[in-house]
């Protein structure tokens, strides 16, 4: 007898995202799945665009396989941030995200980023009940990460290619970059910036900021 066990668990997960996403429909808020490599940016990503946001209240929902580093640099800037330590799993599920959810005052909140686990394969494949995902890549990691990580690169609503600032020291082709990503998912924006540097991040925190008032 075939047993179909990949499908069922999708299938639960499903189910979940549906009720997290009607949980912050009701709420009025807007969250964002912000995907990528370990050491890639993401949570300097998320630190640097909260301090842009001004009036947006945010909150943070921190997914790491292991401690609380994150969720410590982010609290910092004084919002509310949850951490979900997924204990070994690649990456954030529906389930885990609806728990960190009831631990949060959500009646306030405009925007939740959620930093998935560090991960270019499996975070892909979940739906936790975001509005958008967004994948951080970042230059040292190479210009070919889009045509070995299609999936993900597919999936995404935006790309943000992070560590402009390192183009000199690294061999990067950003024609490369840009004309597979092109090729892979025509419709994701891409916002090249450095977060060391702050460069060009003005255009993707407008970006963001469209997402909370479209
Ligand atoms: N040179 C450079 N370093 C960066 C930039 N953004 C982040 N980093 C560094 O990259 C490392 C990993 O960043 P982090 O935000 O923790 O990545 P995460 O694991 O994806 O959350 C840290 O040492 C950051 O200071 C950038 O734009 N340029
Ligand atoms: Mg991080």
């Amino acid at each position: 007898m075939k047993v179909p066990v990949v499908e069922r668990i999708m299938r639960a997960n499903d189910v979940l995202a549906d009720e997290v996403r009607q949980t912050l429909r009701e709420n009025g808020i807007v969250a964002l799945n912000i995907m990528g490599a370990p050491g890639s940016g993401k949570t300097s990503l998320i630190e640097q665009t909260i301090a842009r946001l001004g009036e947006t209240t945010v909150a943070v929902i921190e997914g790491d396989i292991a401690t609380t580093l994150d969720a410590d640099r982010l609290s910092k800037l004084g919002v509310q941030v949850v951490q979900i330590n997924t204990g070994g799993s690649c990456h954030l599920d529906a389930g885990m995200v609806k728990m960190a959810l009831a631990q949060m005052k959500l009646s306030t909140l405009d925007l939740l980023f959620i930093e998935n686990v560090g991960n270019l394969v499996c975070p892909a494949e979940f739906d936790i009940g975001e509005y958008k995902k967004v994948l951080v890549s970042s230059v040292p990691e190479g210009h070919d990460k889009v045509q070995k990580y299609p999936l993900m690169f597919r999936l995404v609503d935006a790309v943000v290619l992070n560590k402009t600032d390192l183009m000199q020291h690294v061999d990067f082709d950003l024609g490369v970059f840009r004309s597979s990503l092109t090729d892979i998912n025509s419709r994701a924006p891409l916002f090249e910036v450095s977060c060391k540097t702050a460069d060009n991040l003005d255009s993707w925190v407008a970006w963001v900021r469209s997402q909370v008032t479209s």
